[in-house]
């Protein structure tokens, strides 16, 4: 019997995570093995998986977490692809359980599939949320094509330009995204250093843009993070068509905007 199959919860939440899998490949924001996603199941995990014994060594997270002891995690396998999670999620991503030092985790199910690269990273980002007391489970990072392509122009890269532009493009995305996308310069993939500028970006911003690379997201749960970016990709795809017109979009105004902000009750 598979776990998922005596734990509907849990059930319910991979095949989110499996059906968000699935949009990134379609948006073709997804290449190869790009993009993780990590979610905090903890509150989802019952006697049954509490149980269940290690399928994997004890293997270090790299950094020691001190909010994540017993937490459990399911997260994308290293080198996986998107478009296989969607179909196969538990051969593809892995259930894995912090151990009591806060520094090393086992993996529980479905089978021994090494979580992503970037996982100290993802985890850090949880470690950081539950320490604050937030309600963000899920963390998403991909490779949305408009929104990369933004990130070499380096005009765009200058604090709340790229907000600004985008919350102008369609009313709804001040309404869905309504913190805006922090910028991270260029920083090598999977690094410390790209790992404590993400974190610090998220105290202020739900989606971030790492320069020429792609975009990390976190949110209430998977869907949730997917959906940010999403309209932020939307707001993207029009100002890559209007230029394609051959024209520079007017954009929204200031008043506009400052109207929006007062109807739907937005922080910024
Ligand atoms: O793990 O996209 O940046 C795949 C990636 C890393
Ligand atoms: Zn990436």
């Amino acid at each position: 019997m598979n776990i998922l199959d005596i734990t509907p919860a849990l059930k319910a939440e991979v095949q989110k995570v499996a059906e968000v899998a699935g949009y990134l490949w379609q948006n073709g924001w997804a290449e190869r093995n790009g993009g993780n996603i990590t979610v905090n199941i903890t509150h989802l995990i019952n006697d049954s998986v509490r149980a269940l014994p290690a399928i994997s060594q004890v293997m270090p997270i790299g950094t020691v977490l001190p909010h994540l002891k017993g937490c459990y995690f399911f997260c994308k396998g290293t080198g996986k692809r998107m478009r296989d999670l969607a179909r196969r999620p538990m051969e593809n991503g892995s259930i894995i359980r912090i151990l009591d030092d806060c520094a090393s985790y086992v993996i529980v199910a479905d089978n021994p599939v090494m979580p992503t690269s970037e996982l100290p990273s993802h985890l850090s980002v949880h470690n950081h949320l539950i320490g604050k007391g937030s309600p963000y489970t899920a963390t998403v990072h991909t490779h949305p094509i408009e929104l990369v392509a933004m990130s070499h122009n380096r005009a765009m890269l200058e604090k709340d330009v790229l907000t600004r532009l985008l919350w102008s493009m369609i009313p709804e995305t001040k309404a869905f995204c309504p913190l805006g996308l922090g910028i991270i310069p260029y920083t090598l993939p999977g690094s410390i250093e790209l790992a404590d500028a993400t974190l610090a970006q998220l105290d202020e911003y739900d989606v971030v843009l790492w320069e020429k690379h792609g975009v990390f997201a976190q949110g209430l749960d998977v869907m949730d993070a997917f959906d940010q970016i999403d309209v932020l990709s939307k707001s993207a795809k029009i100002y890559v068509a209007s230029r394609s017109m051959g024209f520079e979009p007017e954009g929204m105004t200031d008043e506009q905007m400052a109207e929006m902000s007062r109807a739907f009750n937005l922080p910024k």
